[in-house]
């Protein structure tokens, strides 16, 4: 096996913490920041693998953003040092002509920050410098900044009457499902890992009725909300349920969210934005310390997606 120098997850003290520290410039309308909004300026750099550079590259790609934000794609797997472009010929971005994200964070004034090399981040082509990496602002203003280069199609992912619950539901959700399936994983002690396993499936056992009824999970239309959450569902399966002991159930045996994700897979298209084999191979072959030997599993078999989801009559698109 080759010789890794990936990092360690598992929390030494028992309760997983994520590391919240972001570069928090903002690309906006007026450029009060430095970084005005323009078409062909910037690059969003993202892993396939990751589930919050997942909620950038779908709004993205719900608000037809694709020819006005250019896209670079690292290789799944990433060692302590940094993402690297290792898809790319030569293993070089073709528009920033770097191999590593990292020579994107250390060009910045003042070089790395703290917040350390992840993805998504957002790269200026005219001085190769990554302008943000947080996650939680970039989707935001790709909605309400970039309103002028959106598509005439541009469903309102974030409606004013509607965002206080949006917010709401989405705290609940990042707190004990997006977040709580790393929580499970990387838990350093039973207690904690108890605890996040249970409040995970509780959570999932509540949104199974929330959609019952209904279509999306805020208002009658697709949301940040249901952005946000997807990308946990989509790699349920894959990574979690194994490599995370995410165990209770598999996606597959909650009927209602099952169909949820199986909707925004074929209608919105979000199945176009997936890859499952980089989700597998970042997973089981990064956190070495959860899997040491590396080895990625074959399955789950996931033709199921494309099957009727019979969500139509819960109302309209
Ligand atoms: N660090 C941010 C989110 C972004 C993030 O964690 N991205 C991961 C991939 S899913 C990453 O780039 N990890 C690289 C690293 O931590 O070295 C947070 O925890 O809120």
């Amino acid at each position: 096996m080759a010789e890794t120098k990936a990092g360690s997850y598992v929390a030494q003290d028992g309760s997983y913490e994520r590391k919240t520290r972001y570069i928090e410039t903002r690309i906006t309308r007026d450029g009060e920041d430095g970084f005005a909004v323009e078409p062909g300026r910037y690059r969003l750099v993202v892993s396939r693998a990751c589930p919050w550079a997942h909620r950038a590259i779908l709004t993205r790609m719900l608000l037809g953003l694709d020819d006005v934000l250019s896209m670079g794609v690292c290789g799944p797997v990433h060692d302590q040092d940094s993402w690297t472009f290792d898809l790319d010929p030569g293993g070089v971005d073709p528009v920033l002509g770097i191999p590593k994200l990292k020579d994107a964070y250390d060009a910045r004034p003042g070089g790395m920050t703290e917040s350390g090399v992840t993805v998504p981040a957002i790269v200026d082509t005219t001085t190769g410098q990554v302008v943000t990496n947080d996650f939680h602002q970039i989707v935001k203003d790709l909605v309400t900044e970039w309103t002028d280069h959106q598509g005439a199609t541009a469903p309102d992912l974030w409606p004013e009457d509607l965002r206080v619950e949006i917010e709401k539901m989405s705290d609940l959700n990042y707190r004990e499902v997006n977040n709580g399936v790393y929580r499970c994983g990387f838990a350093g002690s039973q207690e904690a890992y108890d605890d996040a396993y249970d409040r995970l499936f509780a959570r999932l056992a509540v949104l199974e009725e929330h959609l019952a009824s209904r279509r999306y999970l805020v208002g009658d239309q697709l949301t940040l909300a249901d952005v946000r959450l997807w990308p946990t569902l989509v790699r349920f399966d894959a990574a979690y349920h194994g490599h995370f002991k995410c165990n209770l159930r598999k996606l597959t045996e909650m009927p209602v969210l099952w169909a949820y994700a199986r909707d925004l897979w074929q209608t919105w298209d979000f199945g176009s934005t997936v890859d499952l084999e980089h989700v597998k191979a970042h997973y089981y072959a990064t956190h070495l310390d959860i899997n040491p030997t590396g080895i990625v599993p074959k399955g789950p078999d996931t033709s199921g997606w494309e099957e009727p989801h019979g969500r139509d009559s819960l109302g309209p698109r």
